[in-house]
């Protein structure tokens, strides 16, 4: 890309020259395969006008990550999908880690990472061990299982809201809760609206789960309380810190330890490798969120008149980051489409990138890893046994069923 340091405004592309993409990425064929459009959004250009929403677009790395990694220019206090909050009222008060920008940003930041911490998940560790062998121990002896409904929704919700603190009743809940949440980051179509019956009901319950009265003395969520104890956070902040783990902590999980296991399943390679090759077991649920990213697409907002390259960006204006899409870019990697366990993955945007880049990473890679670990000791094989079904979402990429079946190592 041309640099423009020392050229005048006037200079610049504006954004009536972009080229135009008329194609809708929220329409469902493309929720169900993103992939079918991703290199039609990358050749596009650089950057692009989004027709049908009104905003700008990018689908290759190095946009991507030069947009994450500049949150003076490209904010997240107007929201971080579709809807500019300076214009139209979020429909739940916005999340103090996701939605914000520094300073605020910053002080939550710091607050949860003091929770969420490698001494945290360390505590954690001999418990969650004990669930992944357990529930993978009565697969193995099944043969035959859905992947979603028997493992991958089953996990994150038996070890994570235990170490949360939330309460046993209404968990039921969470995962449409957190299915809302993603889908408001979209357009109001028809994907959204299908979340919202019983909404009104998830949303009270996680309110109520995640008031001080309500949490377990030990959890995460009662560390946060004790944060705003010594001053660091208001009540009410602490109430929606706590939100954010159940916003952000479970879906997101759930479709990565799918993700993890579609990709395993449909690449019998890899798998035969990651058994032969135990080093190679902590890359393999980074590589899958490259190929398959659980968060497909977020945005940021102008908050002042800015450039990006050539091109002169006025205030206010969305971009749409195409998260999956760039994950893919082969100006990135090799054999982009590949999933491949000996690759590096790093530098994949699938946990997003900059100040905001996922606080929850280290306990998504302790689930997953588990899982795997779990899996890789008790299958020796693992396949398809019937094609995976969607459940489509407007920002993230989840699986509905995952017909497998295993033979025992
Ligand atoms: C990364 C993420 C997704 C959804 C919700 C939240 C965070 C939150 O903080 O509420």
């Amino acid at each position: 890309m041309d640099t423009i340091e020392g050229t005048s405004a006037t200079a610049h592309a504006v954004l009536a020259d972009l080229p135009v993409v008329d194609l809708d990425p929220f329409a469902e064929d493309v929720l169900a395969d993103p992939y079918s459009v991703d290199h039609r959004l990358r050749e596009a250009g650089a950057l692009f006008q989004l027709s049908r929403y009104g905003i700008l677009g990018t689908a290759r790395h190095a946009e991507v990550a030069a947009i994450l990694a500049d949150w003076q220019a490209f904010g997240s206090s107007r929201g971080v999908g579709l809807q500019d909050f300076l214009k139209e009222p979020p429909w739940r008060a916005p999340s103090l880690l996701l939605e914000t920008d520094p300073p605020v940003h910053s002080q939550m930041r710091r607050l949860m990472n003091g929770v969420v911490s490698l001494p945290a998940l360390k505590a954690v560790l001999p418990r969650w061990t004990a669930r992944a062998e357990a529930l993978v121990d009565a697969l193995a002896a099944k043969r035959r299982f859905d992947g979603m409904e028997e493992l991958a929704e089953v996990y994150p919700l038996d070890v994570f809201p235990d170490t949360i603190g939330i309460a046993r009743d209404g968990r039921e809940h969470l995962l449409p809760y957190a299915a809302a949440v993603f889908n408001a980051y979209g357009p109001k179509n028809a994907v959204w609206e299908s979340t919202e019956v019983g909404l009104p009901d998830a949303v009270e319950w996680v309110n109520q789960a995640c008031r001080r009265e309500n949490l377990g003395p030990d959890g995460w969520g009662m560390q946060v309380y004790a944060a705003a104890d010594r001053g660091e956070c208001t009540e009410d902040e602490a109430h929606r810190l706590v939100r954010s783990f159940l916003s952000a902590g479970i879906d997101t999980t759930v479709s990565g330890i799918g993700t993890l296991l579609l990709a395993l399943a449909s690449h019998p390679d890899q798998w035969a490798r990651l058994r032969a090759e135990p080093d190679l077991q902590k890359r393999a649920f980074d590589e899958s969120l490259r190929w398959d990213s659980t968060a497909q697409v977020f945005c940021r907002t102008a908050m002042h008149d800015c450039t990006l390259g050539p091109v002169a960006i006025p205030q206010g204006t969305k971009i749409l980051l195409f998260l999956g899409a760039a994950n893919r870019d082969p100006r990135r990697w090799d054999n982009p489409d590949r999933f491949d366990v000996s690759r590096s993955s790093s530098g994949h945007v699938g946990f997003g990138f900059g100040i905001h880049q996922c606080l929850g990473q280290m306990v998504a890679r302790q689930e997953a890893g588990l899982v795997l670990k779990a899996m890789l000791q008790r299958f020796a094989t693992i396949r398809l046994a019937g094609a995976p079904e969607r459940r489509l979402n407007n920002s993230l990429h989840p699986l509905a069923r995952l017909p497998l079946e295993v033979t025992p190592a």
